[in-house]
């Protein structure tokens, strides 16, 4: 009974929103460097303000970010300091090819992770390793449209063959695009995709196409993958948090359902190996032409994932009742408001139940093995005359999400391979952009305008985590 002996505790960051040092060392300029706080941020981050250039009077939080670029070996050890068997991170594909159509990489970027995962590994810890995680690099985007082009499949090709070869026996889990279903809605941000100047049918096809590019990219991923080292093994990963019909009126049920099928549609292809009907229907209903090449269909059938993974911070509501709808709450999408659920300081719902539900209904569909990579409370912390951080409402948060995980393994026969909790150490908002909405167990001197002196100090929740992973998951009070 319990967790497995071998289950992968830890945290996660991803690149822009921990590295800063967006100019240095040769890396070149990423889509998400170009995302300022503020009120337009959600218009940039959807593709639908075009914002290229650094605009004068804005702020880019991931120009500096929290430094991690120059400070990784001091996070690291605190990482390992609370017991980490595995740091999820992501690699900045501009480091790698500064423009992104080189054929040769940029050897200091290349120098860069190996480093980093030479430290990891000195204290035994399992590098899982997100290689695309909401990050285009911006020649791209200028020079080809991003993902709506084919030839992106190539470039990206090239820098997962750079990358697995590179790290070859320092890395072996993998993800390819971190919350692939995002970008259908967060376009410019999760794809590098704007759309501003498009009609709305025309809009819906570019990213269809694009998703497909990005569907045979990540096939291509999967072989080479396999292919340069048999020990490696690769992961979806969604932006999980499945629809709750709002009531039982059947309408509010099939509501729920197809929105669903929405998210999982990446998944399905993903995990199966095939354009589910649903999606093909979809096309030909709706008239989006996707073009698929001559191999495409053999490639996606042959290079499934290996596990399943995904984000898990919160359910949605579904349904058809105007009334119902009224009342929303606020998220990167506003959604219907459950009443049963608390909110966030950021009206994000607390569901830890649904954290067992969304467990369940991947391995029911799927089948093979889950890794949650995503989960965790957005709050601003404060703190006390000793600058000590008392977070008492983080640690139930993760309790109480652990419990029903371990439920999941327990009662209902789910396996689940790890559990890395998101923003370990505080770092930027994807969606807002913030620094004050902090999910970290070290807490990060920087404000929402970037001052602070960077430094970094334990919170309650260290110690917390620290004796979870001591006691593998068993003492969670
Ligand atoms: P933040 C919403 C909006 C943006 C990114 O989000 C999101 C979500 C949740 O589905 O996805 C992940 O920072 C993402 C991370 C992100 C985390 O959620 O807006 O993979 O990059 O930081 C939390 O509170």
């Amino acid at each position: 009974m319990g967790f497995p002996k071998k289950f992968l505790w830890g945290g996660a960051t991803a690149a822009n929103q921990y590295e800063g040092a967006y100019n240095v060392d040769g890396r070149g300029l990423a889509n998400v460097d170009l995302l300022p706080t503020g009120e337009d941020r959600r218009a940039v981050v959807f593709g639908e303000k075009k914002m290229f250039n650094f605009e004068d009077g804005y702020f880019y939080p991931a120009q500096n970010a929290i430094d991690g670029y120059h400070r990784y070996k001091e996070d690291i050890a605190l990482f390992a300091e609370m017991g980490f068997k595995t740091y999820r991170m992501s690699i900045s594909w501009t480091r790698i090819f500064p423009k992104g159509d080189e054929t040769e990489p940029n050897e200091k970027g290349l120098q860069y992770y190996e480093d980093v995962f030479k430290e990891c590994q000195k204290y035994g810890i399992e590098p899982l390793v997100t290689i695309s995680h909401f990050d285009t690099p911006m020649y791209l985007v200028e020079k080809y449209g991003s993902w709506r082009n084919r030839k992106m499949v190539d470039f990206f090709e090239n820098y997962c063959r750079t990358v697995f070869t590179r790290y070859k026996g320092l890395v072996k889990y993998w993800l390819v695009f971190n919350e692939i279903n995002m970008m259908l809605h967060a376009s410019f941000m999760a794809a590098g995709l704007y759309v501003e100047d498009l009609e709305e049918k025309e809009a819906k096809r570019v990213k269809f196409q694009a998703a497909h590019h990005e569907l045979v990219a990540n096939a291509l991923a999967v072989k080479l993958a396999h292919e340069i080292d048999p020990e490696n093994q690769v992961g979806c990963m969604l932006a999980g948090g499945k629809h709750y019909p709002y009531s039982c009126d059947p309408e509010d049920v099939i509501f729920s359902l197809l929105r669903d099928r929405e998210d999982y549609f990446f998944s399905d292809v993903q995990a199966r190996g095939e354009y589910p009907t649903y999606m093909l229907k979809k096309f030909e209903n709706e008239g989006i032409d996707v073009r698929f090449e001559e191999g495409d269909t053999e490639l996606l059938k042959e290079n499934t994932v290996d596990f399943i993974s995904f984000s898990y911070y919160l359910t949605r509501i579904g349904t058809v009742n105007p009334k119902a709808a009224e009342e929303t709450t606020g998220n990167i999408f506003n959604s219907v408001k459950n009443p049963y659920l608390p909110s966030s300081e950021w009206g994000w719902q607390i569901d830890p139940v649904g954290l067992r539900v969304t467990l369940i209904e991947l391995y029911d569909r799927y089948q093979k093995p889950l890794f949650v990579v995503e989960n965790g409370l957005g709050a601003s912390d404060t703190p006390d005359e000793n600058g000590y951080i008392e977070d008492d409402y983080r640690i139930e948060y993760m309790a109480n999400h652990i419990k029903e995980m371990k439920k999941a393994i327990d009662i209902d026969g789910v396996p689940v391979m790890g559990y890395t909790m998101w923003g370990c150490i505080d770092i930027v908002s994807a969606g807002s952009g913030e620094m004050k909405k902090r999910y970290g167990f070290i807490y990060v001197d920087r404000d929402n305008e970037g001052n602070g002196t960077l430094q970094r100090t334990k919170k309650k929740s260290f110690d917390w985590y620290k004796h979870v992973i001591e006691t593998n998951g068993e003492e969670l009070d």
